[in-house]
């Protein structure tokens, strides 16, 4: 696995980053509509996922994200955008992770991930199986107490696990300096006996490099690392927020000048690998992309009954309700609770 990066993975990153901005904003115009639910946008926080993951193997190694990243974990192959399109659909499709496909499903039970990181990165080391995990978790999931059970059990077991705070400067309307009175985020790794690295995220060069060098030591057995990938989040929490009431102005226009999808276009440009072409492109597949998503998406066969099964072994009164629900659209015979 090479860590050098040549011009045609810089143009990939690219694409990629594009690819999971266009995705943001059409699930975006798809909530408005009425067709999904509540949704993430990744504005601001591409060029950490991307940089991140063009750092691993995605034969070997695992991503365990949060709610945003899988619009721009297409290193790890398109079915991720696809599943992802399923998941905002409600579709239970969107949970399934087909092999092979290292990438687990989106998480929003905050910081909960960084402990399955940890499990999954353990069953690697007692297997002897090559691979890292990478875990994707934001600046507030930095005060569960799954954050810290895991960073200490990580540190202790020395497992191959990169632990990758997101940090967009808010935690839906709380800030960073609201967060933690500590020196931020990575000075935390100190309590857990591993290194902390704090990196510029909206430079995914920047964050390539660290996440390759937390990727080396895992592999050599030196177990993990805390990479604060500092970054901001361009547009609102979900689409549920209204920003406008607590974002300063000054602080968002300044951050969007820093637009990682600006800036490192700017540097594809000067280095003579990227144009207007290139970007019209790049967009055109992107759209196709998203599209390509939302079809398989919205094309899968409907949820059968066995949904409902090893879920309780009791099912609640709500579930069987759901289930005779289900069954009576699905013109079954309604079982009516456990099977
Ligand atoms: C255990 C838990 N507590 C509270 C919430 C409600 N909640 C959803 S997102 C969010 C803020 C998360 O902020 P951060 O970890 O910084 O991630 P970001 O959304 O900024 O990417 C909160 C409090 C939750 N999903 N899970
Ligand atoms: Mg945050």
């Amino acid at each position: 696995m090479p860590t050098t990066l040549h011009n045609e993975d810089l143009i990939a990153m690219l694409c990629e980053m594009i690819k999971a901005r266009v995705a943001s904003d059409r699930l975006w115009s798809l909530q408005r509509q009425g067709r999904i639910g509540t949704i993430a946008p990744i504005d601001g926080q591409e060029a950490t996922t991307v940089g991140a993951t063009w750092a691993l193997d995605p034969t070997t190694d695992w991503v365990i994200p949060q709610y945003r990243e899988p619009l721009a974990l297409g290193r790890f192959g398109p079915e991720v955008l696809n599943r992802f399109a399923a998941w905002a659909l409600g579709h239970p499709e969107g949970g399934h992770i087909p092999e092979p496909v290292r990438v687990f499903p989106p998480q929003i039970s905050l910081a909960t991930q960084i402990l399955h990181a940890v499990g999954l990165a353990w069953a690697l080391k007692l297997r002897g199986e090559p691979g890292v995990v990478l875990v994707f978790f934001g600046d507030g999931s930095t005060s569960e107490g799954d954050f810290y059970e895991a960073g200490n059990l990580a540190g202790v077991l020395e497992v191959p696990v990169i632990f990758l705070c997101s940090n967009n400067q808010w935690a839906i309307s709380t800030p960073t300096s609201k967060q933690t009175a500590a020196a931020g985020f990575a000075s935390k790794a100190e309590a857990f006996g591993i290194p902390g690295v704090t990196v510029d995220g909206m430079d995914p060069l920047a964050v390539h490099e660290v996440v390759a060098a937390a990727r080396d030591r895992a592999l050599a057995g030196s177990g993990a690392t805390l990479i604060e990938a500092v970054n901001y989040r361009l547009n609102a929490h979900t689409t549920a927020d209204d920003p406008t009431r607590y974002v300063p102005e000054d602080e968002l226009a300044e951050a969007r000048e820093r637009d990682p999808l600006v800036t490192f276009r700017r540097q594809l440009e000067a280095r003579g690998i990227w144009d207007r072409h290139h970007q019209a492109d790049a967009e055109q597949a992107a759209a196709s992309a998203i599209d390509h998503a939302w079809n398989w998406a919205t094309n899968l066969p409907l949820a059968q009954l066995d949904l409902f099964d090893h879920v309780f072994a009791n099912p609640t009164p709500r579930q069987q309700r759901q289930r005779a629900a289900l069954a009576d659209h699905l013109g079954h015979e309604s079982g009516g609770g456990a099977r």
